[in-house]
């Protein structure tokens, strides 16, 4: 199959509308059914399990040989181009009722995400992005916000399964909360990193999640212009900073594994502002 990063993003739009389809027509399960992961809060319901086994499935039959590393199932990351899965980001919003999830499929080469697409069940919404060429919403052009003071800017933000992690998240976004505009906590990193793309917010820096969260909506974000860190694949020896931000390297230091994205007019000032307020201590 023709591997670049435009025939990527064809093949992650196709599996994660088929999926958002798919898990639209599913019943929602009861929200005490379900069984859990790393927490009595990290839930996972029998829709994501058959989500990801249909997204293995056309992966398989799309891009045969392809390594898949997803949310339920794992995976060895251990081919050139390697799929990150994320059946439902927003698993607890889904079980709870709360239309805010979506598919996410994103690609990554040399531990670098280069394309992907994040779908929406409820809003019928795609997302999607390939280095170089864009990111779009349902076709249409996406570009961050122009906002340049970080004291009016709304910032996503999210937390996590793990109570002790929480503590120090939580003293992170006490100390910035009067230093911005506003705080959001969504419950899905993947529409946080698109809603920064479309300018919805402006800027969203979250430590602990995983990288089928974040490794399509990052390039969506990229791709609308924002500042874009993700950490390295897991397991591997990272790429330097230098490599891993997409952007200057006026972002380091907010966290081994803080994925941060914001409009240009306020990357840097937010970064800075992240740190003195102990991001990297999280
Ligand atoms: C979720 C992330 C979210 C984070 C949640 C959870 P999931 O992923 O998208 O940003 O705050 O704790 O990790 O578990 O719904 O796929």
């Amino acid at each position: 199959m023709d591997c670049t990063a435009l025939s990527l993003r064809r093949v992650a739009e196709r599996v994660t509308l088929e999926a958002a389809e798919y898990l639209r027509d599913l019943p929602r399960p009861d929200v005490v059914a379900v069984s859990t992961k790393s927490s009595p809060t990290d839930v996972v319901s029998a829709a994501d399990t058959a989500v990801e086994a249909l997204l293995r499935h056309r992966l398989a039959e799309l891009c045969p040989g392809d390594a898949v590393v997803g949310e339920e199932d794992g995976g060895a990351a251990d081919t050139d181009t390697i799929w990150l899965v994320d059946p439902i980001d927003g698993t607890v919003n889904y079980v709870h009722g709360l239309p805010w999830y979506a598919v996410s499929v994103g690609a990554v080469r040399c531990g670098v995400p280069v394309a992907g697409a994040v779908a929406e069940p409820v809003s019928g919404r795609l997302w999607s992005a390939a280095v170089g060429a864009g990111a779009t919403c349902d076709g249409r052009p996406l570009r961050v916000s122009a906002i340049s003071d970080v004291a009016l800017s709304v910032l996503g933000t999210g937390f996590s399964y793990r109570s002790q992690r929480r503590v120090g998240q939580a003293r992170l976004v006490a100390a910035l909360l009067p230093r911005v505009g506003d705080v959001r906590r969504t419950g899905s990193a993947a529409l946080d990193m698109c809603s920064v793309a479309a300018g919805w917010l402006d800027a969203y820096l979250e430590h602990g999640t995983n990288w089928w969260d974040w490794a399509a909506a990052a390039v969506i974000a990229r791709e609308a212009g924002a500042v874009v860190r993700v950490p390295g694949p897991p397991g591997a020896q990272p790429p330097d900073e230098e490599a891993r931000t997409y952007s200057s390297s006026d972002i380091a230091g907010l966290g081994a594994d803080a994925v941060f994205a914001a409009a240009p007019g306020i990357a840097a000032d937010l970064a800075a502002l992240a740190r003195a307020c102990g991001a990297a201590a999280v």
